[in-house]
């Protein structure tokens, strides 16, 4: 199938942050079986991360305040490159600059390298010329970390948007207009989590991203509002549990489906969808999956 300038063999991907390099998943998964692998966003320079504690379940989700650790992309291009190019599927390198001009940098250093597929640019991420807002934020610069990364690479470009913004299509037509091929929605919620008795906030860094089903009806939301304003190749991504999850986004529009949280409660939950998604489809006599994309009927 057809994601944009990407030839995808199945619409079940894995979400960036949730599957690391693919390194912890070999002895469980079958990679070469998944459409696609996004690696866990890679920055510049090695970054230590958020204080622990890191992670916080809630009811139907999890809150995570992970704050982009890494080991930089110099250490991740010799260390990690080489089993994610050779795992059978298409690697998805994640970047997040903290300036503009690094997503530029990234893009470039990425692009120079054998094996990789396409960039996602990861915006929800704090710009420090913008006074710590998120690049996600507003349309200047969500569309000036795109087109810093469209300068340098002529890998397909897909942006990851941040659901919490006034006018989602609006930065999506932003994003597109400065050279993203298309589009992943969403990243995870901004959102807090509290031991009252303790009086505490229970991450490390006091707020945190919320993912997982609690998500999903109001990310599918936002999909269907941006296929339907701007008819981009979009992956969704926002609690996916299951085939029906996956069939749900599609008929809002979504091409490909990105599986994040659910890696956390089964490191095979990306197989499992897959084959139920096979056997959905043979069980409703569909052939082509392709037939499913943007048929919501809404009337
Ligand atoms: O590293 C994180 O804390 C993180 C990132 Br960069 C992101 O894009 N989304 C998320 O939920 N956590």
């Amino acid at each position: 199938m057809s994601l944009g300038p990407l030839q995808l063999k199945n619409p079940v991907l894995c979400a960036s942050g949730t599957f690391g390099t693919g390194q912890e998943y070999i002895d469980y998964v079958n990679l070469s079986r998944l459409g696609a692998i996004v690696s866990k966003t890679v920055t510049l320079e090695p970054r230590l991360g958020n204080p622990p504690p890191r992670l916080a379940e809630s009811s139907f989700g999890l809150l995570n305040s992970i704050g982009l650790p890494g080991p930089g992309v110099d250490a991740f291009i010799a260390e990690d490159l080489p089993l994610l190019r050779s795992c059978g599927t298409l690697a998805i390198v994640s970047i997040a600059g903290q300036k503009t001009t690094e997503f530029g940098e990234l893009a470039r250093r990425i692009s120079a390298e054998e094996g990789i597929a396409a960039v996602e640019v990861n915006i929800s991420c704090p710009n420090i010329e913008g006074g710590g807002c998120f690049f996600s934020d507003d349309v200047d610069a969500a569309s000036g970390a795109t087109r810093a990364a469209r300068t340098h690479t002529a890998l397909p470009l897909f942006v990851k948007l941040s659901p919490l913004v006034t006018d989602i299509v609006e930065i999506a037509t932003s994003v597109l207009d400065a050279g993203a091929d298309g589009l992943t929605i969403a990243n995870s919620f901004p959102a807090l989590s509290v031991d009252w008795q303790g009086r505490k906030p229970r991450l490390g860094n006091i707020t945190g991203g919320l993912s997982g089903p609690a998500i999903k009806p109001i990310t599918l939301r936002l999909v269907w509002l941006v296929a339907e304003k701007t008819r981009a190749p979009i992956m969704a991504s926002g609690g996916i549990m299951t085939a029906d999850d996956v069939l749900e986004y599609m008929v809002v529009g979504a091409t490909a489906c990105q599986i994040g949280t659910a890696n956390f409660l089964d490191p095979q939950v990306s197989i499992k969808i897959l084959q139920d998604l096979q056997n959905i489809l043979a069980r409703e006599g569909i052939d082509d999956i392709n037939s499913i994309i943007g048929t919501l009927k809404e009337k």
